[in-house]
């Protein structure tokens, strides 16, 4: 039996997605036959509550030199990091030369808002090339994996930190204890740490499974983060919902005992009681909502296939990784997947082999529907293919239920 990766209690799994490539290895024709694959299981810890990946490939054939996901490829996290940015300054980087750190910095979409005024800042991003376009823009960047260790020499070599940041990326992080240790080290006592990531309660509530992929091992709830930095006595002093990848929460964690705890997460923990987070009821139902979900789409594709209609992927997104290798959605069902990202584009969906390409091949030739795989940024998409719908295109949404939608 698998044994949960934050308090070591056994578990069983309570689904198996089958053999999963990695959600961001879009690959070549020549690469189809090395591809790797591993098995996805996820299971729910009842001691410490945390819904977790059984199995996770290691972490350098994820992040890497030729990492695909680069963040500001949406106007929308542009905006959402800028908000993000201002109310950290406002908030607490109000001493002197106040130092702030960020996490899985990426591009720099986040740190970008610091640079531009001269605030003290660092961005920790293994994935060379995202982290290369954070350094062209200026920002200081080094080229590592978050961990105690690092937080060391960080706080040898530049001092302790006002507030240490996160977006999507503690959920990357399988040994979170040892980066529980490591805020412990860098935050200075009055200091923040502020990270948000998908929420549990969005993904039950909404079935989006698609966020369960290799990058996520970890799928957080507020009773999980709690016990996890209550063993490095750290607490969670207030948690904040996002409204940005189909439902996130933010967390603000300070040392114990430092910050008054906000009512929020009293209130978010007694409406973690009533979802039914801590109940292995509850991930048994998202189960059977799961196979639903998979069957009422491929019913959608099959006929769109037997009526000869084009069906066309919107977004080569991670997550479309898991529905197109979960479902089996092949390229007579989905004749390409369109994508701004130039790196993907050419290359071909990891598992499935469809192809991804450039987002005028969209535009140049409407398909009869879009099946949209960004469906986290659907507002910010639709806003801008009022052609495609006026063309009489029409979206296939799997999220939070599956329909045709004009
Ligand atoms: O946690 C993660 C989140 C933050 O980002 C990472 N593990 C990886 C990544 O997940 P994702 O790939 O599912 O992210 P998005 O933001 O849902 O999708 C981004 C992709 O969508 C990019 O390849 C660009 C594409 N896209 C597009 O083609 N047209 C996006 C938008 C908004 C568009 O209009
Ligand atoms: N914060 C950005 C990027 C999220 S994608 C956003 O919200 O859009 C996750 C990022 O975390 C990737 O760029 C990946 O390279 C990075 N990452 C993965 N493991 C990490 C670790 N241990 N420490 C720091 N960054 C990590």
């Amino acid at each position: 039996m698998p044994q949960c990766l934050i308090c070591k209690t056994p578990y069983e799994p309570f689904i198996d997605f089958g053999k999963m490539p990695i959600a961001n290895g879009f690959l070549t024709a020549e690469q189809f036959d090395k591809e790797y694959f591993f098995e996805m299981k996820v299971g729910f810890c009842s001691n410490c509550k945390m819904v977790q990946l059984v199995e996770q490939p290691d972490r350098e054939m994820m992040f890497h030199e030729n990492y695909a996901f680069f963040s500001s490829t949406s106007t929308r996290q542009v905006q959402h990091f800028k908000e993000f940015a201002d109310l950290t300054a406002k908030e607490h980087l109000t001493l002197t030369d106040p130092f702030v750190v960020e996490i899985g910095s990426n591009d720099g979409i986040m740190l970008q808002n610091f640079a531009d005024v001269g605030i003290r800042h660092l961005g920790i991003e293994p994935s060379a090339n995202v982290a290369q376009a954070a350094i062209d823009k200026g920002i200081e960047t080094v080229t590592e994996f978050f961990d105690e260790k690092l937080a060391q020499t960080i706080v040898e070599k530049q001092g302790q930190a006002d507030a240490v940041l996160a977006a999507n990326v503690m959920c990357h992080i399988p040994y979170l204890h040892s980066v529980a240790a490591g805020i412990k080290i860098l935050l200075k006592p009055t200091g923040v740490f502020m990270f948000e990531d998908p929420y549990l309660g969005d993904i039950v509530e909404k079935t989006s499974y698609d966020q369960i992929y290799d990058e996520h091992v970890f799928f957080f709830s507020v009773a999980s983060i709690s016990f996890l930095f209550g063993q490095h006595d750290l607490e969670v002093v207030d948690v904040l919902p996002q409204n940005v990848h189909g439902g996130s929460m933010r967390y603000v964690i300070a040392h114990k005992g430092q910050k008054q705890i906000s009512q929020a997460v009293i209130q978010q923990q007694e409406k973690e009681q009533q979802l039914g987070l801590h109940l292995p009821e509850t991930f048994e139902k998202l189960r059977q909502n799961i196979e639903k979900s998979r069957e009422e789409l491929m019913n959608i594709l099959t006929d769109m296939q037997k009526q000869g209609k084009r069906v066309v992927g919107y977004a080569a997104t991670s997550k479309s990784t898991t529905v197109t290798n979960y479902c089996g959605i092949t390229e007579e069902m989905v004749e390409f997947i369109s994508d701004t990202t130039p790196i993907k584009q050419g290359k071909f969906s990891p598992g499935t082999h469809i192809p991804v390409r450039a987002y005028n091949d969209f535009c140049d030739n409407y398909p009869d529907y879009a099946l949209l795989f960004g469906w986290n940024h659907a507002q910010e998409i639709m806003a801008k293919e009022e052609k495609f719908m006026e063309s009489g295109g029409k979206w296939i949404v799997y999220v939070p239920s599956v329909k045709v939608q004009e």
